[in-house]
């Protein structure tokens, strides 16, 4: 998108001056800087050199401007709390637009806007959006500096509290920057929050604590791979690194290139007799997708690093191996569920440098979530900054509370997330909350099969994004807010990202942590005991562990499930295998009706896996 520059408003103070860094000469930068900037009217324009002063001196801004609460040092050391509007807490997935330049690029998946009529619609809304505010310009590398599975790109923002978090998510400052040249691809980003301080006629506001509009757009243009964020500062929607960079236009790039942008996180396991694996796993947002990132097993022996929590960049290598990375380098993590129980490495990761977001704040000047402690406060101060007691009748923390921290704090750190080449997979798991029918574990028959277990992933709804909590939706590929074009056409690239690696492919599984009994018990202990699991994909990738084959896949034999040490029924282990053929039947023609919105560009491999499902079924 090109943006002719807006009229010069007489009595607003705005910046004259790029101020770039005598480095940069890229002029296609400068001059989409310097169109940016003629069209919000900031006041100022800052380059961000991410260095660790730049930290300091944005920290101490925000803080007396009340938007940092500093925790207390000797408990969280170099900590914050922010607090965000009540209206601005997830992201916006009914404001989230495909801009292709055909509908049915986008598909039925996404909300799609024709891209000039956007194009038209953001101009207005941005003119002027940044008045009274500073731009920062905000470089940054996704991947580790000039891999060759890494990307580059710029964000533009008003959002202070974007900085911080992007200092901490991504490798940002001038090292990106400086690989800039003028034939390096890099993917252009603006973001406002809609929130300027002075209007048109040069009167000036107080500045909020969380600046926000109540009109949001997060827009994405996959064919000129830009991204446009308006009127929402939190996470996804602010921090346009990670869900619209390194998912939406990462996965229409990887279509066009030959590779794939997946929400997955990517983990090294170690066997007794030191053999490493890595193995990509896709669960929907919210499905303990971090616990299982930073898995401490419960079998002897095994060894697990983490490598990411949520995304990955998946390459064919010389090799023809699939290659992963994980590009981004931070946390950004949901708080509530987090404690030492359930994930004694995130807690060790949080000690501190770590930008709390909507969580409760202590008595002492820490943080708490629901799931953090068994023993519940008796007091504290809500994610709204209002007094709570365990009687409060509400939660201390929002549902989609998070914390922001560096990867390299996370304890169990593979060495292997500096490696630019990536790391090679040898299996890939796709996972989903589901209560009933799909089974613990199954590996598929081969990659096509693989790829019909991607797409018919369903999962009951959590906080992590606005809607229903608790209904099932389904979430192929656990994509479906972040696929960034039409989702049959992505299943295809991925059947043919498997006919290009052939027998060099990952494997491919699916898992369950969550099948409940009829009484509505979790049958599986899940967390470290999920290693069980891991245990077995990685024995068959050796081709060692026996397997009994059911409709849906194969899964483990009688006694190849490493069960020693668990107390767990054995009617509980049939249950969560069991295949019910007619709610299989059902699901079937969920999954046919889910299909048939894809109309013809549905790959005829996944109508042909059903109807072969079907018939196994029978
Ligand atoms: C996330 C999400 O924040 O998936 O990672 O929503
Ligand atoms: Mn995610």
């Amino acid at each position: 998108m090109t943006i002719a520059p807006a009229a010069p408003v007489s009595k607003v103070p705005i910046a004259t001056s790029l101020g770039e860094p005598p480095f940069v000469t890229n002029r296609a930068l400068l001059k989409w800087i310097s169109d940016i900037a003629t069209l919000t009217q900031p006041e100022r324009i800052h380059w961000c050199d991410g260095s660790q002063e730049e930290w300091y001196e944005l920290t101490r801004e925000l803080i007396s401007q009340g938007v940092l609460i500093p925790l207390n040092p000797e408990l969280r050391p170099d900590s914050f709390l922010v607090r965000s509007d009540p209206d601005d807490v997830a992201r916006v997935e009914d404001r989230t637009f495909i801009c292709s330049r055909k509908k049915e690029d986008a598909g039925p998946t996404n909300n799609w806007r024709n891209p000039d009529e956007m194009n038209d619609e953001l101009r207005g809304l941005f003119s002027g959006s940044m008045r009274g505010r500073t731009m920062y310009v905000v470089p940054f590398s996704m991947g580790p500096l000039g891999g060759p599975i890494s990307q580059l790109g710029i964000q533009l923002t008003d959002s202070p509290y974007a900085v911080l978090n992007m200092r901490i998510m991504t490798r940002m400052g001038f090292d990106a920057l400086a690989l800039i040249d003028d034939t390096t691809p890099w993917v252009p980003a603006v973001h406002s929050v809609g929130s300027p301080l002075v209007d048109e006629s040069g009167n000036r506001t107080d500045d909020v604590v969380w600046p926000s509009n109540s009109t949001k757009y997060i827009c994405h243009f996959p064919e000129s791979r830009e991204i446009w964020s308006y009127g929402s500062g939190y996470g996804g929607n602010a921090l346009l690194s990670k869900k619209c960079f390194s998912l939406r236009i990462g996965s229409f790039m990887g279509s066009q290139e030959g590779w794939l942008a997946e929400h997955m996180l990517i983990l090294k396991l170690t066997s007794p007799e030191n053999k490493a694996y890595h193995v990509a796993a896709a669960f929907p947002s919210a499905c303990g997708k971090t616990n299982l990132a930073m898995i401490t097993p419960t079998i002897p022996g095994w060894k697990a690093e983490t490598i990411g929590d949520d995304i990955a960049w998946l390459r064919p290598g010389k090799d023809g191996r699939l290659y992963a990375i994980n590009p981004e380098a931070g946390f950004f993590g949901v708080a509530p569920g987090t404690g030492e129980k359930t994930n004694p490495v995130a807690m060790h990761t949080i000690w501190g440098n770590t930008i709390f977001t909507n969580v409760a704040l202590t008595d002492e000047g820490d943080v708490w979530w629901e799931g953090m402690t068994e023993q519940v406060p008796a007091h504290l101060v809500d994610w709204r900054g209002e007094d709570w007691t365990p009687d409060s009748g509400r939660l201390a923390a929002h549902p989609n509370s998070r914390f922001t921290v560096p990867i390299q704090q996370c304890p169990t750190l593979s060495d292997e997330w500096f490696e630019s080449d990536g790391v090679p997979l040898d299996a890939i798991i796709f996972g989903g909350r589901r209560a009933t029918n799909i089974p613990l574990v199954a590996e598929a028959l081969d990659w096509e099969h693989g790829v019909f277990m991607g797409a018919t992933v369903s999962s009951e709804q959590t906080a992590a994004a606005e809607g229903t909590v608790g209904e099932l939706r389904r979430d192929p590929f656990a994509m479906l807010p972040f696929c960034g074009y039409n989702m049959a056409d992505y299943w295809q690239h991925w059947l043919d990202m498997g006919t290009k690696m052939g027998a060099n492919a990952p494997k491919i599984y699916q898992v369950n942590w969550f099948r409940k009994d009829d009484k509505g018990s979790f049958l599986w202990p899940g967390f470290g005991e999920n290693s069980r699991v891991l245990e077995w994909i990685c024995r068959r990738v050796d081709g060692d562990a026996a397997v009994t084959d059911l409709p849906v896949g194969r899964v483990p034999a009688e006694g190849s499930l490493n069960l020693e040490g668990l107390e767990i029924a054995p009617s509980s282990m049939e249950q969560l295998f069991a295949v019910d053929p007619a709610m299989w039947s059902a699901e079937c023609d969920l999954t046919e009706g889910f299909f048939d919105k894809f109309g013809s560009r549905l790959p005829k491999v996944l109508t042909a896996q059903l109807q072969a499902l079907r018939k196994r079924l029978t």
